[in-house]
């Protein structure tokens, strides 16, 4: 037992050393040696987990849907999957971030300048499926307007944060992603949700610092009491 948790361990701080890595330099230019000596591990010891290169940033890369912590519930789902966006938008920056989300982020988005075999779409299906989820609780819920398709609407959120986040990160290093994606949700909410839960949506501008904090808060708490 021990002996496993041990392994999970180490396997966990591999992701972690090669998610900076990857993040730092890309999946082109990272080595499997890069990795090695930033994380102080033995060649053996990083092998019994992983086989390759590939074989590291897959897993980085299939981490990244559930390495984004749930928001704290909201009566309004569709607030909720609002605050999602926040959050992610929070993870994403280079203080406040995680290290798994913005690199999974990366090597997600970024076409390599050579053809690899990086599994890019389970990712993206991972958090059109995340999405649609809270969408179809919203719809349930009688969140949404009558023309709502959850399925068209999920591929299209994810598709407009991916742009908005590349934008972001292009013109100001991610520093105003958080309005971005505040922008995007003001503008495409009024198309999703039935009046009475437009009116009570939170598009304030610093809405995802509060998620981000109560959030980050519950962490702590749970690290100092983990629940057996
Ligand atoms: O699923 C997402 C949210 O529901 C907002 C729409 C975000 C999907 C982010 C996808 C990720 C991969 C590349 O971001 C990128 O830029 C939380």
């Amino acid at each position: 037992m021990v002996r496993q948790e041990r392994a999970i361990r180490t396997r966990q701080r591999i992701l972690a050393v090669a998610a900076e890595v990857f993040d730092e330099a890309g999946y082109d230019a990272t080595t499997i040696s890069d990795i090695l000596k930033r994380s102080g591990l033995t060649k053996g010891a990083l092998y019994f987990h992983f086989t390759s290169k590939e074989d590291i940033a897959q897993a980085v890369l299939a981490a990244q849907v559930d390495a984004l912590p749930q928001v704290p519930p909201q009566e309004l789902k569709l607030q909720q999957s609002m605050d999602e966006a926040l959050l992610l938008a929070h993870l994403l920056q280079p203080e406040t971030g995680d290290p798994i989300i913005q690199a999974g982020v990366r090597l997600t988005v970024d076409q390599g300048t050579r053809i690899d075999n990086l599994q890019r779409r389970t990712a993206m299906d991972g958090w059109t499926e995340r999405t649609r989820a809270l969408l179809e609780e919203a719809k349930a819920c009688g969140e949404t307007l009558p023309h709502v398709d959850t399925d068209g609407l999920a591929k299209l959120l994810v598709g407009s944060f991916t742009g908005v986040q590349v934008l972001s990160r292009i013109m100001t290093g991610r520093r105003d992603l958080t309005e971005r994606v505040t922008d995007l949700y003001r503008h495409l909410m009024p198309t999703v949700a039935v009046p009475g839960v437009l009116v009570r949506l939170d598009f304030s501008p610093d809405r995802g610092v509060r998620v981000y904090e109560t959030v980050m808060k519950q962490r702590a708490m749970e690290a100092a009491s983990p629940a057996e």
